[in-house]
């Protein structure tokens, strides 16, 4: 039996409601949690109604009473704001006016004669968040009775992209097969989709694609009547939880699936096409999000072929969902794949930006452009894309990967968090002031329209949903920041680790530590300083330091006998830094100023330059890598001190991805170090071994 537990305890992710076993905190919570009010029913607040209900009585083993009035004197009472006298009379009018579009109250009231808990929002998406957050507080075991929370979500599209294809397998993916998708059919079971859609939406995600944005033949025909009716169950699902259904779709559907032998986007017959389609999609599906389109990139069709700019393309789709409330998400990942080695100027961090900074305000008001953090491709560190605080006229938003393609592929611990909130938390300096980030992502710095966060999934249908259990906490993580990217690093930890494992400080504290340091460890024994990319081409895991460098793809890192890195500055190299505002090209273009974390990519640096620590960049590479594979070390003591306090399973995953990581980091070490000990000759101060 306890094999079963543990399968339903990994399953079941964060939202495991454990028993809660501090019996003073039971008696409180269950004084309050016996009687439940609800006064409306739809089909979002019913989710809430469940989820609070089965939460209570997984945690408290009770089946609380619902209805619509109380019995008592104490209770939870869930509710619309201005619809409910125990909630109008209590919530102060500041309150009120502060609960913004889907986000929620959860206050506590103390009276005389009544003692009850107030879950409100001004929409129905509200309530089912607030809820979701009275459940954290109590799987934390925090004060339910005085409590005060007010949250509002930043940013108003909070996407999660699957790459998963129409015969099962994932694009990127590392847990398993698709959980949408078996050989070319949607899948008829929906229940593993709809704990899915409960995990999404607690963590406040209100966005999900399900298919590939390489949408191949078979996964074109997704929006034609063979498969509509399927994803419209799909849809619905969603639905139930706040989240709305997007599609990518081929750019040149016309051509593919319709009749046309264009997929010019100014010809009145594929305009016509699109319109037609989107009217039946509608049909299907009356709050279809939209479509997420890669063109022109990595060999995709798109409306370069027809002598069109993206803006063009764009519209066109636009044009056709507009009449229905839909947008178009067009992908700024376009570059040329093809570069040569011998051509020092063509830069594929500049690629996004010469494509669509010169189409800025030429693009319809239901399309936004989804940007890659960084300039290149998710690798373990970049600078921020210089699209951001470039765009001032055009809706976007930010695309991360939760999925590890270049971080570790979820064999290797690599929590992201601290990454995207570095990002998020960037200065572009736009406009001459503080452009921050998360500000220009969200809609509020340029005033658009739209604005969010996307991110690439990482889970598939693996009993633990990523493979790595502790890769859970990338997905929680990632929510938690797309909802609110002022949320600490620190607490979106502590609240995972507490809901997913226990509330038990030195539990808390152990794995939160580990997860904490866990990418710069990554970064440590993988690539240096900026430079990425020195992993095998194609599946992009293991070390491969000239991979890239005689691959035909065209991703440099220049590494000759003198030094290693691409001169990117206006003065001297592919004058990538001009992409950026004059305060931020100026640190970045100065060796002196650049942040030392980026040195590499956007400097040719000696290997005998001395760093700010004082080591030369070459003593630097051999003893970040041997420090990082000395921390996997510790990390795996450091797992073995809760043994016999999470569950044996888990604890016995845990430790065989440590130990994989623990021999893939030495192999990284290794081949890093005796690849520059050849190329420089120039040994270890220290002497260690280096192969
Ligand atoms: O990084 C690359 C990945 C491709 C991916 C592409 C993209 C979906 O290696 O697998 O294709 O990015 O983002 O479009």
């Amino acid at each position: 039996m306890p094999k079963l537990d543990i399968e339903k305890e990994v399953y079941n992710c964060w939202l495991n409601y454990r028993k809660i076993e501090d019996s003073d905190l039971v008696t409180v919570y269950k004084k309050r949690c016996m009687d439940l009010v609800f006064d409306i029913e739809t089909s979002i607040v019913n989710s809430a109604k469940e989820e609070l209900t089965n939460g209570i009585y997984e945690m408290l083993g009770i089946k609380a009473n619902v209805s619509n009035a109380p019995r008592g004197s104490e209770f939870i009472v869930v509710g619309m704001l201005g619809k409910n006298k125990y909630i109008d009379d209590e919530v102060l009018p500041s309150e009120k006016e502060k609960i913004l579009e889907d986000g929620y109250l959860v206050k506590g009231i103390s009276k005389s004669d009544k003692n009850y808990t107030i879950i409100t929002a001004k929409t129905q998406k509200g309530i089912l968040y607030g809820t979701f957050e009275l459940l954290r507080l109590m799987q934390m075991g925090k004060d339910i009775s005085n409590v005060l929370v007010m949250d509002n979500p930043h940013n108003p599209l909070r996407i999660i992209n699957h790459w998963d294809n129409m015969d099962g397998s994932i694009e990127r993916g590392y847990a398993g097969r698709s959980i949408f998708f078996e050989n070319n059919k949607i899948i008829q079971d929906t229940s593993r989709i709809n704990y899915y859609a409960r995990l999404l939406a607690s963590v406040g995600i209100n966005g999900v694609t399900i298919n590939n944005v390489n949408v191949d033949r078979v996964a074109s025909k997704l929006i034609t009547r063979e498969y509509l009716t399927d994803v419209a169950k799909l849809a619905e699902v969603f639905r139930n939880y706040g989240i709305t259904l997007y599609l990518s779709i081929n750019y040149a559907s016309t051509i593919e699936i319709g009749n046309l032998n264009t997929a010019d986007p100014l010809d009145q017959d594929v305009k016509q096409w699109w319109k037609d389609k989107v009217e039946e999609i509608y049909e299907y599906i009356p709050d279809f999000g939209g479509f997420l389109v890669k063109a022109d990139s990595e060999f995709r069709p798109g409306p370069f072929t027809y002598g069109r700019n993206h803006a063009q393309g764009a519209n066109m789709l636009a044009e056709a969902l507009d009449p229905f409330g839909g947008i178009v998400i067009w992908r700024c990942f376009v570059y040329n794949c093809l570069q040569d080695w011998r051509d020092r100027e063509t830069d594929r961090a500049k690629a996004a930006y010469d494509n669509f900074k010169p189409l800025d305000g030429l693009f319809h008001d239901n399309v936004l452009l989804q940007i890659k953090n960084g300039p290149m491709d998710f690798q373990v560190r970049e600078p921020v894309s210089p699209l951001f605080g470039a765009l001032e006229k055009t809706n976007h938003i930010i695309e991360f990967q939760v999925t590890q393609e270049y971080t570790g592929q979820q064999k290797h611990l690599c929590y992201l968090v601290p990454m995207w909130k570095e990002i998020l938390d960037f200065d572009t300096k736009s406009k001459g002031k503080s452009g921050i980030v998360k500000e220009i992502v969200s809609g509020s710095f340029f005033n658009t329209k739209y604005g969010g966060i996307a991110a690439v999934a990482n889970i598939g249908n693996d009993a633990n949903w990523t493979g790595h259990q502790l890769a859970q906490a990338n997905f929680y993580g990632f929510g938690r920041m797309s909802w609110n990217p002022e949320n600490s690093c620190e607490d979106v930890t502590d609240e995972w680790v507490r809901m997913t494992f226990s509330n038990d400080k030195s539990i808390v504290d152990t794995i939160s530590q580990m997860l904490l340091n866990s990418w710069r460890i990554y970064e440590n024994y993988t690539t240096p300083l900026g430079i990425g990319w020195m992993v095998n081409p194609g599946h992009h895991y293991g070390p491969n330091v000239d991979g890239y460098e005689y691959d035909k793809w065209g991703t440099y890192h220049r590494a000759d006998i003198n030094g290693i890195g691409v001169d990117r500055t206006l003065k001297s190299g592919t004058g990538y830094t001009g992409q950026y505002h004059i305060e931020v090209a100026d640190m970045y273009e100065k060796m002196e100023t650049c942040p030392e974390e980026l040195i590499l990519f956007f400097h040719h640096v000696p290997y005998k330059h001395r760093l700010k620590s004082g080591v030369t960049l070459i003593q630097h590479i051999y003893n970040t890598h041997f420090e990082g594979v000395q921390q996997v070390e510790e990390l795996i003591e450091k797992w073995y001190s809760l043994k016999g306090k999470v569950p044996e399973e888990s604890f016995n995953h845990v430790l065989e991805k440590l130990n994989i990581q623990l021999e893939h980091a030495k192999e990284w070490r290794d081949v890093i170090n005796s690849y520059f000990y050849r190329k420089t000759g120039i040994k270890d101060e220290l002497g260690r071994k280096i192969y």
